[in-house]
C-alpha cells in the first residue's frame, strides 16, 4: 500500500517541508513543490548553509550550487558557483526547462539567470562579511589549499569541516562547522519522483569550487520507477562516490530505503571514516530512510518528513553508523 504523497528533506528544515507539502496540496506538480520547498530555505537562509549570506569563499563572496531532477523524464537542471542570484534552485529549474543543458556554472550561470529574469544582487550580508573578516584575521586560516611548503602564519592547511550535534547558531550567523545543504525528495500522489538541492557550499572554499549538490547522482537523484535520494555533508569527498545514484540503484535491486542509505554511507566510510556525510532515501511507494556517518561529535542526523500519516512536518533522527 503506497503512502503518498511524500516530502522528505535533509535536516530540521520544517518550513521547507511544509512549503513543499502545501504546494502539493494546492494542486502543484511535484517539481513545483520541490522547487518551492528549496526556495523557502534559500529565502530563510536555512542554517546559514542555504541561500545568500552564508559560507563566503576565500575572497569573501557567497556563491550557490543547486540542482533539480525530474524522475519521470530524467531531465536535470543545475547551477554551480552561481553568483549574485539568490534563487539558485529557480535558476536550476530554468536550466532544465529553457536549455538543452544540464549544468551551467560561474559567472556565465549568473548571466543566464539574468537573461531569464532573475534579479542580480549581492549575496553578501553583514554576517557573511563578518565571518570572512574573522577568518582573514586569524593567524592561521583553516582553508582548502594543500600547501607544498605549509606556512603556518598564512595557512593551517586543508580546512576540515567540523560537524557537530549542538544546535546551529541562529540564522545568518555562520560558523565554520555548519554545512547543512537542503536536499529534498518529493513523490507525488501518482508516484512521480523528483529531487532537488540548494546550498552555499563550503566556507572559505577556493573560488570556483563546486560541491556535490549540483551533480546528478551525487547531491541528489530521482527515478520514478524506483525512488530518490539526496545527500548532505562534505561534498568534496562525497561527490567521488555518487551516493545518491548508488542508493537509487540499490533500491532498484530491492534494497529498502534504509538499507540503500546505509550502503551508500558505508561505501564512503570505508575510504574516509572521518568525513561527515548523510543521505536520505525514499522509494516510489513512500517508504523512506536515512543514514549518516558517525564522526566525533556527530551521532545523529535529523531529517524531516511530511506524508499522509504525519499530517505535519515530522522530525526524525537517525543514529549514525
Ligand atoms: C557541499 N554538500 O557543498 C555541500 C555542503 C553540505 O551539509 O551538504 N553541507 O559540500
Amino acid at each position: 500500500e503506497a503512502n503518498l504523497p511524500l516530502v522528505i528533506n535533509t535536516w530540521g528544515f520544517e518550513k521547507a517541508t511544509l512549503t513543499a507539502w502545501r504546494s502539493l496540496q494546492s494542486g502543484s506538480s511535484p517539481l513545483d513543490a520541490v522547487q518551492s520547498g528549496c526556495s523557502a530555505c534559500e529565502e530563510d537562509q536555512c542554517d546559514g548553509s542555504v541561500g545568500f549570506g552564508g559560507h563566503p569563499d576565500e575572497t569573501g563572496e557567497t556563491t550557490l550550487d543547486a540542482l533539480i531532477m525530474n524522475g519521470d523524464t530524467m531531465e536535470v537542471g543545475a547551477v554551480g558557483g552561481l553568483r549574485r542570484v539568490k534563487n539558485a534552485v529557480g535558476v536550476a529549474r530554468a536550466v532544465m526547462e529553457h536549455t538543452l543543458h544540464t549544468l551551467i556554472v560561474g559567472e556565465s550561470a549568473s548571466v543566464f539567470a539574468q537573461d531569464m529574469g532573475f534579479r542580480s544582487e549581492s549575496l553578501s550580508t553583514n554576517e557573511s562579511m563578518q565571518t570572512f573578516s574573522e577568518w582573514l584575521n586569524q593567524k592561521c586560516q583553516p582553508n582548502y589549499r594543500r600547501s607544498v611548503f605549509p606556512d603556518p602564519a598564512v595557512s593551517c592547511g586543508p580546512y576540515k569541516p567540523r560537524a557537530e550535534a549542538k544546535p546551529r547558531q541562529k540564522r545568518g550567523l555562520v560558523t565554520l562547522s555548519s554545512h547543512d545543504t537542503i536536499g529534498m525528495i518529493v513523490i507525488g500522489q501518482s508516484g512521480q519522483v523528483v529531487a532537488a538541492t540548494s546550498t552555499n557550499g563550503a566556507s572559505h572554499k577556493v573560488p570556483g569550487r563546486v560541491g556535490d549538490s549540483p551533480i546528478a547522482g551525487a547531491g541528489a537523484y530521482a527515478d520514478s520507477s524506483v525512488g530518490g535520494a539526496a545527500a548532505t555533508g562534505d561534498g568534496d569527498i562525497m561527490m567521488r562516490f555518487l551516493p545518491s545514484f548508488l542508493a537509487v540503484e540499490l533500491m532498484r535491486s530491492g534494497a529498502t530505503p534504509t538499507a540503500a542509505c546505509n550502503s551508500a554511507i558505508y561505501r564512503i566510510k570505508k575510504h574516509y571514516p572521518e568525513v561527515f556525510g548523510a543521505i536520505i532515501c525514499a522509494n516510489s511507494t513512500g517508504g523512506f530512510g536515512a543514514a549518516c556517518n558517525k564522526i566525533s561529535g556527530f551521532l545523529q542526523f535529523p531529517f524531516t518528513v511530511f506524508n499522509p500519516q504525519s499530517n505535519k512536518p515530522q522530525l526524525y533522527k537517525v543514529d549514525c553508523v
